[in-house]
């Protein structure tokens, strides 16, 4: 990839709505993004690798648990803090982000909220620290876009559970040291069970040949009678709100990420219409070529917007889960739009690896599908403004 020039827009100067703290932290999680992940992230899709060698970096710039209790190793920061960080991540692709955000919030805040005290003091430092990786089996191979009909289940045998079954489509599986795992009990009740790395009958194939998110890795979760010891349920959560919770917290990160991406490929569409003639002139100087930068800049300013309100309500515990599920819709399908027309503006150079265009715009087809597909929002927002379920 050529030399990152990116500059970030703020049409509105919503950088006074950020405290101190807050554009310290963006920035410096910025700069690492420029100085780590621009270089190699090129290559490393290409070759549908995940850099392992960031994962110190991300811990440094505070990626993993920012918002866990520093008693924990988290970060101690508010929610808007935890929104930036991801912002700047997709920024450069939004593989790294997801790395980030399965950690933190499909990950670590399950062990925090759900977990007992023991269970904290274990993994949580690990965790942010980067020294263990983790991932979240939720998805099955009939079971996505519905997860309370999953199948995978743990039978009682005296101080352990046996755990039978099998997740799909799960980032940093191939890598985890540690899954937060979904199953039914024999009541047929949700549990949450921390299963590690080395337990005999779990294995995490990995999931090749993917078009998105190729600086991601994704596999499969298989357990064939794995014995997991009752010390690894997580105590203080039965039932499908245990998952879902989490996934409003990586639900909302998703939401700034997604700007992010939708910015890089703004600035490098203005970038471009400025710099490349046709006809004798800049083609930023067409009609139908400025339609599509007043567009993109009006959309991202409304993203922004958005997004920043609904940190403001995460932060005092007012934001509902159709809340956060508007903004994730609205914003990924957003950003996606963004990447479609940004290329379009790049003519032929947006296809290459020279611009990062066409890499977001694959890796958001994965956003637009993960953590609830887009027509899943929208059902949520049906549902919550008629109180009609149009689900089943
Ligand atoms: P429903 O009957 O509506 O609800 C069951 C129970 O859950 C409660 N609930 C929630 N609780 C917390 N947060 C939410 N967002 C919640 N939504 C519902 C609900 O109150 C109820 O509680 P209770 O106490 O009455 O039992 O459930 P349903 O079976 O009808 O399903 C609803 C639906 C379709 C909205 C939901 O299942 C859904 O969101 N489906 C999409 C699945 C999804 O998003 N999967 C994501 C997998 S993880 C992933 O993709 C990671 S990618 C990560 C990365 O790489 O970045
Ligand atoms: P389906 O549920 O089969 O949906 C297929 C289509 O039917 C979609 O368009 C959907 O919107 C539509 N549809 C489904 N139900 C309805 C309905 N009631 N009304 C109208 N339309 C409907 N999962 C994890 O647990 N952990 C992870 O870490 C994880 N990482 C992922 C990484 C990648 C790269 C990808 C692609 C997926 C990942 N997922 C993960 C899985 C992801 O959450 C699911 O793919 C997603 O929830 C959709 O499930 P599905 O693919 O089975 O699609």
């Amino acid at each position: 990839m050529a030399t990152d020039r990116f500059i970030a827009p703020d049409y509105y100067l919503l950088d006074e709505l950020l405290t101190e703290e807050h554009k310290l932290i963006r920035d410096s999680a910025r700069a690492w993004v420029k100085k780590e992940v621009s270089p190699i992230i090129e290559d490393a899709c290409q070759k549908a690798e995940f850099p392992k060698h960031l994962i110190k970096g991300l811990a440094e710039v505070g990626a993993f648990g920012p918002y866990i209790p520093v008693e924990y190793g988290g970060g101690g920061l508010d929610q808007i803090s935890y929104g930036l960080i991801m912002q700047e991540l997709e920024r450069g692709d939004s593989g790294i982000r997801s790395t980030a955000s399965v950690q933190s919030s499909l990950v670590m805040y399950p062990i925090y909220t759900y977990g007992s005290e023991e269970q904290r003091k274990k993994f949580l430092p690990k965790l942010a620290s980067g020294e263990w990786m983790g991932c979240f089996g939720l998805t099955e191979p009939d079971h996505g876009s519905n997860p309370g009909g999953m199948v995978t289940n743990i039978k009682d045998d005296g101080d352990h559970v046996i755990l039978n079954g099998a997740k799909m489509w799960i980032s940093n599986s191939p890598f985890a040291q540690v899954a937060v795992v979904w199953a039914k009990d024999e009541e047929g009740v949700i549990r949450g069970l921390i299963v590690e790395r080395g337990m005999e009958g779990f294995t995490t194939p990995e999931t090749h040949n993917k078009w998105s998110l190729r600086a991601s890795a994704t596999g499969e979760l298989v357990f064939d009678n794995v014995r997991v010891p009752k010390e690894n349920i997580l105590p203080n959560v039965k039932g499908l709100k245990g998952p879902l919770g989490c996934l409003n917290s990586a639900r909302f990160g998703i939401s700034w990420g997604a700007i992010g991406a939708a910015m890089d490929c703004y600035d490098s569409a203005l970038r471009y219409s400025k710099e490349r003639q046709q006809f004798g002139r800049p083609i930023g100087g067409f009609q139908l070529q400025q339609k599509k930068l007043a567009e993109m800049i009006t959309e991202i300013t409304k993203a922004q917007l958005l997004t920043w309100r609904l940190g403001v309500l995460k932060n005092e515990n007012r934001a509902t889960p159709a809340q956060i599920s508007m903004a994730k819709r609205n914003n990924v399908n957003m950003a996606l739009e963004i990447a479609r027309e940004a290329r379009q503006i790049h003519g032929g150079m947006g296809i290459t690896g020279e611009y990062p265009i066409m890499r977001h715009m694959m890796n958001l087809e994965s956003v637009i599908t993960y953590e609830g597909t887009h027509d899943i929002h929208l059902l949520i927002t049906g549902m919550d403004v008629t109180g009609e379920n149009a689900f089943t």
